[in-house]
């Protein structure tokens, strides 16, 4: 089994401990850090994903994944965050009040970070006036809004109506699985990244803007 299957089958497994081990030994033998996370530990957590959509595994197994993918996402951390490179800017991001994903978000935050932002977590189940508050206290370029599930986009929506009335220049990016580019549209945000990759293009176009 190649490394990359290992730390697919270790999340897949909720193994933490095994997901560490081969992602430290993916990293010392020199593999691609977007291999590692896009073949291994996303990989693995989009095979939980798809179980626990028919009801094979349940949240407690999605838990353990989910644990298991973050120890490996640890380890790549540094890879991904590459020091001493100066600030363009700074972010606010969460994920909206009722809903607790952060594993997108926080791969979000990976990448923004790697690519020299500052950025303010705000977390998961984040309500309106938090971001509104964080806005005020940090005044970042843009605003990053997450949301995983579909009876959380109204609150995303939501959020982004009360933080236009709060500040009219605010620029804001949403993401997460069941968002779309055309929802993004409709709820008045000024971008939406359908990956981690693409919302640091998102918010390199907005804090151009901004
Ligand atoms: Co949840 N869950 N979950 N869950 N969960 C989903 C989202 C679901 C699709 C599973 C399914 O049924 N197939 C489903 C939603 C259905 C729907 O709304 N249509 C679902 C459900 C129903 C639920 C519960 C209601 C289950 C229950 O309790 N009965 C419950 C809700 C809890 C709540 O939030 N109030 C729940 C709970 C959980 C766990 C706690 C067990 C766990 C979360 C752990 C955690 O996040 N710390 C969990 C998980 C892990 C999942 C799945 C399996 C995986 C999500 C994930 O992390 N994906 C998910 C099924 C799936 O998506 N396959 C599912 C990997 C991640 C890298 O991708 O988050 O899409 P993603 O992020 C991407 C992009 O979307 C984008 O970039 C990221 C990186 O590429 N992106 C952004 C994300 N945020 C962005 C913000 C940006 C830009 C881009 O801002 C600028």
């Amino acid at each position: 089994m190649s490394i990359l299957d290992e730390i697919k089958e270790g999340v897949v497994a909720g193994n933490a401990k095994k997901v560490k081990e081969s992602t430290e030994r993916a990293v010392s033998e020199g593999l691609a850090v977007a291999g590692i996370l896009n073949d291994g530990l996303i990989a693995g957590m989009n095979i939980i994903g798809a179980r626990f959509k028919v009801n094979e595994v349940y949240v407690p197994e999605v838990l353990m994944s989910a644990r298991a993918m973050h120890t490996g996402m640890a380890v790549i951390k540094p890879l991904i965050v590459s020091a001493g490179i100066a600030e363009k800017g700074t972010i606010v991001i969460g994920t909206v009040k009722g809903d607790m994903h952060d594993i997108g978000k926080n791969l979000v935050i990976m990448m923004l970070e790697g690519a020299g932002y500052r950025v303010v977590d705000l977390g998961i189940d984040v309500p309106t006036e938090r971001f509104i508050q964080a806005f005020d206290e940090h005044k970042p370029q843009v605003v990053g809004l997450s949301a995983l599930l579909t009876t959380t986009m109204p609150q995303m929506q939501e959020t982004v109506e009360e933080l236009r009335a709060h500040h009219d220049k605010v620029m804001i990016a949403v993401g997460g699985a069941p968002v779309t580019d055309r929802f993004a549209r409709e709820i008045g945000a000024d971008g939406y990244a359908a990956d981690a990759a693409s919302a640091v293009d998102i918010v390199a176009a907005l804090t151009a803007k901004a």
